[in-house]
């Protein structure tokens, strides 16, 4: 063999895959945010990059939960996951408070982040506003706790939903604040948030994000809703007076409905305008309400069947939690070397 293919050989064993890190809080029902905007990017590195994929139950905290049904959408946020096609066998697939380290780090980063710096997070004002009787130090170090998740995995890449973007500038620049400090220690994330499905909005405020936590069931379609709750739910949709599908600026209800049914269908704008050319607003959102529960019902059956089987989403947890513990672990004793502690063989 030359040289050169012996180098090139080399390099594709060595070649690492790159790691990509993301989180859901099990703060309620999945929506179709979610799944536009997260879990489908999700699937779609799962083969290409090495994944952990983790139920956020200590940032659910920072909003009051309901012990019994945090514990719900924690086995149910894991369920969707895995009925989505994210299996455990290919993906690391883990709830946050199994893994110690987390909290560990955060702590750590937390005196590498600056006041002023989370002060100025918008999901901090919007969620304290929206709390003015609970703004707890949670939720103003919420980011640091996102920030030593992904750094925690030396994670490369990041999917998330446009909202997301800030906290992950924040994740970069205390890796590179800490790597400027004591040296390389962290990998410095990239976000992964492509245009379309990045921030699905709310089908009966359709300026507003569409969220789980949302006190108006009709804003959000969840991934477990009835088909005729789906179908009833787009009818429904707040749109305008126009009366042609395209997409054009302060369109909001359109544009959402239109990014969510090209989310589903692969179809550009383009095309969805001159299939829907000269039919009005119900014929479109009856197609959009259609698509969407068709392409939600293979993982509505999925889940229920998983969620009968609690004793094989608590193996998958705990196999999660080992292999997620492994790498932390390995992190957490890089930093604290790092640092001046003290490390007891
Ligand atoms: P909550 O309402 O409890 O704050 P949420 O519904 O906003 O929660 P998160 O758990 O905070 O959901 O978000 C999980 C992932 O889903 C994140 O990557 C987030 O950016 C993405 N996401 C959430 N809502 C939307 C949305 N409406 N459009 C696109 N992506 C979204
Ligand atoms: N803050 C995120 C959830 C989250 C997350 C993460 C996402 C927590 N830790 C790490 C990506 C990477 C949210 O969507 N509210």
């Amino acid at each position: 063999m030359s040289e050169d293919k012996i180098n090139a050989t080399e390099n594709i064993k060595n070649e690492k895959k790159k790691r990509i890190f993301s989180g859901i809080q099990p703060s309620g029902t999945l929506t179709l945010g979610n799944y536009i905007g997260a879990i489908r990017n999700f699937l779609l590195l799962s083969g290409e990059y090495d994944c952990l994929y983790c139920v956020v139950d200590e940032h659910a905290i920072t909003v009051r939960q309901v012990p019994a049904e945090l514990r719900r959408h924690t086995y149910e946020t894991l369920a969707i996951y895995i009925a989505c096609g994210l299996s455990p066998e290919e993906n690391i697939l883990f709830i946050q408070s199994h893994v110690h380290q987390h909290a560990e780090l955060s702590w750590i980063l937390g005196c590498y982040a600056m006041f002023g710096e989370l002060s100025r997070m918008t999901q901090f004002k919007d969620k304290s506003a929206n709390n003015s009787e609970n703004i707890n130090a949670g939720l103003f170090t919420y980011p640091v706790l996102m920030a030593a998740d992904i750094l925690l995995y030396q994670a490369d890449l990041v999917p998330v939903g446009i909202d997301q973007k800030q906290h992950l500038e924040l994740a970069r620049t205390i890796a590179e604040r800490f790597n400027g400090i004591y040296g390389d220690t962290f990998v410095v994330p990239d976000g992964y948030i492509p245009e379309v499905g990045m921030k699905i909005m709310s089908l009966a405020e359709p300026t507003k994000k569409m969220s789980k936590s949302d006190t108006n069931v009709n804003g959000y379609v969840a991934i477990l809703d009835e088909p005729d709750t789906i179908i009833r739910k787009f009818r429904r949709a707040v749109t305008d007076s126009d009366s042609t599908v395209r997409y054009a600026e302060g369109k909001d209800g359109i544009n959402n409905l239109m990014s969510i049914y090209s989310s589903f269908t692969g179809k550009s704008y383009n095309e969805i305008e001159s299939e829907f050319e000269g039919k009005g607003y119900g014929d479109f959102k009856t197609a959009v309400g259609e698509t969407v529960s068709d392409g939600l019902k293979p993982i509505r059956t999925e889940f229920n069947r998983l969620m009968t089987d609690k004793s094989y989403l608590e193996s998958v947890m705990k196999q999660g939690a080992e292999q997620a513990g492994r790498l932390a672990e390995r992190t957490l004793k890089k930093v604290q070397k790092k640092l001046g502690f003290v490390l007891l063989k």
